[in-house]
């Protein structure tokens, strides 16, 4: 009796462990479903293992407190004395292979599955930067691959403390993914610089995107809705500022946005991916210029020097070819002369700067595509 009291906190506390199932907040704290077969066969075996994990420490612990508290030397007890006991030893080695093996099997199976990224309905490249992401919706066609890239939208101020944080802070984005329900979607996982990681907790999806290799992970969502992730791997100091944004969506609904993508990439392939000859660079140049550059340099080319030098005769409008580009397109810095990187779209870079080599008897003779200029930029960037 005397013992059964000064030990009743030993049955309570399982009980108290147990009465936590009824927490209300226990989903907070749990492993979260998900939403795919997959996140909920992760979820399954998850609660299986822990389970186990649970049962062998309250069997072990369980043990080792009863038997030092029931056995302690200020209860008079003598200490038996005996050295290797083989029958113990054997059923201590072989009671946890069987349960790892036991435990194994499941997750082999749930594992192989999650590996197995074939047939899919659709293929999304997925591409790690400092820091967003791009993604590609694949297609054999070239002209009919949807590319674009997923910016942050918290703006500074929230994160410098500046402003209040939004509900998504750090997490919400201008372009997100956009998938439809029931169709399988692989994602080809890469990175362009450092290595990133692909996490959609919900889709139980999780992929390290290494530069130079491509990584697959598939999923298939049943019900529409936003879900989010973020990088995990720690990839530089903006690391927590690459998130990901899916809306997985009815499938008429993603065919209508699959649809405007493809019409917004046609309409930039048709002006920056074409071939411009020189009568359509110069014509177009004409345009821009007179609307972008004859207030300081003049309709005539000739400026108005000392403020604004002439572009007739001299200078790079009639020298290199890449000095002229880099002028036009990143400025001379501190002077009036800004950058029209961002001003003016590719081909109406291109073509001002045709423009300015071949006007008013310039005379130099080439030209240069936009895509040329869209590739420099690319690149700069
Ligand atoms: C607000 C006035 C202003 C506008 C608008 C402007 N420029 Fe300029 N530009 C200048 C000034 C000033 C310089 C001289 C910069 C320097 O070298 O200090 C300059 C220099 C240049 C040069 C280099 C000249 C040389 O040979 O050194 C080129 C080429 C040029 N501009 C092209 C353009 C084009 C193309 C546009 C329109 C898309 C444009 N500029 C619009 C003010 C302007
Ligand atoms: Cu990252």
């Amino acid at each position: 009796m005397y013992k059964a009291k000064r030990f009743g906190w030993l049955i309570a506390w399982p009980l108290l462990l147990i009465s936590g199932v009824a927490f209300a907040g226990w989903d907070d704290v749990n492993m979260r479903q998900g939403v795919t077969e997959i996140s909920r066969r992760v979820y399954e075996l998850h609660m299986i293992i822990f389970s186990v994990c649970v049962v062998i420490g309250v069997v072990v612990f369980g043990a080792m407190i009863v038997s030092m508290l029931m056995h302690r030397k200020s209860l008079g007890v003598k200490p038996a004395e005996f050295h290797d006991n083989t029958k113990i030893e054997i059923i201590w080695t072989v009671i946890p292979i069987v349960i790892l093996v036991v435990m194994a099997v499941p997750a082999t199976i749930t594992l192989s599955a999650m590996y197995d990224a074939s047939d899919s309905d659709i293929d999304i490249e997925v591409r790690g930067y400092q820091w967003k992401w791009q993604y590609t919706y694949l297609d054999e066609d070239p002209a009919k691959e949807i590319r674009f890239t997923s910016n942050l939208l918290t703006p500074p101020e929230e994160y410098n403390n500046l402003a209040p944080k939004r509900e998504q802070y750090l997490l919400d984005v201008d372009n997100p993914i956009v998938i439809p329900v029931n169709k399988r979607v692989r994602f080809l996982v890469t990175a362009e610089d450092v290595i990133h990681s692909f996490w959609i907790p919900d889709f139980a999806v999780k992929k390290d995107a290494i530069p130079g290799f491509v990584h697959e992970a598939w999923t298939v969502v049943e019900e529409p809705g936003i879900y989010r992730g973020q990088c995990a791997e720690l990839c530089g100091a903006y690391h927590g500022f690459m998130p990901i944004e899916v809306h997985a969506v009815e499938q008429d609904e993603y065919d209508a946005w699959i649809e405007q993508k493809r019409t917004e990439a046609l309409a930039v392939y048709e002006t920056v991916g074409k071939e411009w000859t020189m009568e359509e660079l110069m014509a177009e140049g004409e345009r821009v210029y007179l609307q972008n550059c004859a207030v300081c340099h003049q309709a005539n080319g000739e400026g108005l020097p000392p403020a604004f030098p002439s572009l007739v005769g001299v200078g790079v409008s009639v020298g290199l070819m890449d000095d002229h580009i880099d002028v036009v397109v990143n400025g001379v810095p501190g002077s009036a002369m800004q950058s029209f990187r961002s001003l003016l779209n590719p081909a109406e870079l291109a073509a001002v700067i045709t423009y300015e080599r071949n006007a008013w008897g310039n005379d130099m003779g080439d030209l240069v595509q936009p895509m040329e200029i869209n590739e420099m930029i690319e690149a700069a960037q």
